[in-house]
């Protein structure tokens, strides 16, 4: 039985060891890695969030826990493998600018990557120009963005104008998601998906690819 309580409350300690081992275990006892995702890793990091709110948990700490996340996540990424067989596609993907959140991002990036899709990971702090750039450059058929505060969800739109005034609208499918986003926002902005978990963003990614070609 894997005891995912003990993986939030290491999380929580931001002792990154211990949750390492704690996945490992979790692992060699046969339980899903989509579960340690999901009821471990994912679950702690939602009570660093509430703690961080609340003032029980300061930055230097929330950034402890993100990097024991990040190293868990690299472990189970091979695992996490959707192993259906894909169109695959091109895609970038990006947290726009004036947002420096990205574990969620990277963790649709990897999505991705296992439904075999070729995924340009451009980082974080994007600004409406680059996202342009890498398009011109890379000639993806998706476009993801991804945002976690709600002062830079209107950074969205920005980039999608940005990518509209330059003309390359037509070329691409753009999605949208992270924590604060919801479908309406992304009717709102024009945007052609939303996402809210990276299962979900993989699949719609996918479908969009396959819209496009028929
Ligand atoms: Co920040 N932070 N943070 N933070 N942080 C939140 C987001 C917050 C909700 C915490 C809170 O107060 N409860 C809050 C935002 C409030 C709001 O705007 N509504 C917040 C704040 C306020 C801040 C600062 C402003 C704090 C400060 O400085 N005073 C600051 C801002 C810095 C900046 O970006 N400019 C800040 C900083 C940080 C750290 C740097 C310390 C660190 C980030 C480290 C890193 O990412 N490398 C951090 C963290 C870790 C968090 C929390 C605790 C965890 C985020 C996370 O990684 N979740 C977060 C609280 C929370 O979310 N519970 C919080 C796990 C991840 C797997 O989920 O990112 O939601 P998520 O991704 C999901 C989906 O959203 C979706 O799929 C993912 C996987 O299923 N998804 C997409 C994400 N992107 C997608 C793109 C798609 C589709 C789906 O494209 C199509």
């Amino acid at each position: 039985m894997a005891d995912f309580n003990a993986m939030i409350e290491a999380l929580i300690a931001c002792d990154g060891e211990k949750v390492t081992a704690l996945v490992n275990a979790a692992l060699a006892e046969n339980v899903p890695a989509s579960d340690i995702l999901n009821k471990g890793l994912i679950a702690g990091m939602d009570i660093v969030g509430e703690k961080m709110e609340s003032g029980d948990m300061f930055i230097p700490e929330v950034l402890m826990a993100a990097q024991a996340m990040g190293q868990c996540v690299a472990v189970l990424k091979p695992l996490l493998a959707e192993g259906e067989s894909t169109s695959g596609g091109t895609v970038i993907i990006g947290t726009v600018k004036g947002d420096l959140h990205d574990i969620g991002k990277n963790l649709v990036a990897m999505m991705m990557e296992s439904a075999g899709m070729t995924v340009h990971n451009i980082g974080v702090d994007i600004p409406p120009e680059d996202f342009v750039k890498h398009i011109n450059e890379k000639d993806p058929q998706i476009v993801c963005l991804s945002a976690l505060l709600t002062t830079t969800m209107p950074m969205m739109k920005k980039t999608i104008d940005a990518i509209v005034e330059a003309g390359v609208r037509d070329k691409v499918k753009i999605m949208v998601g992270g924590a604060p986003v919801t479908q309406a926002f992304a009717d709102e902005i024009g945007a052609d998906g939303f996402a809210p978990d990276a299962g979900s963003a993989s699949k719609l990614a996918k479908s969009l690819v396959k819209k496009n070609r028929i």
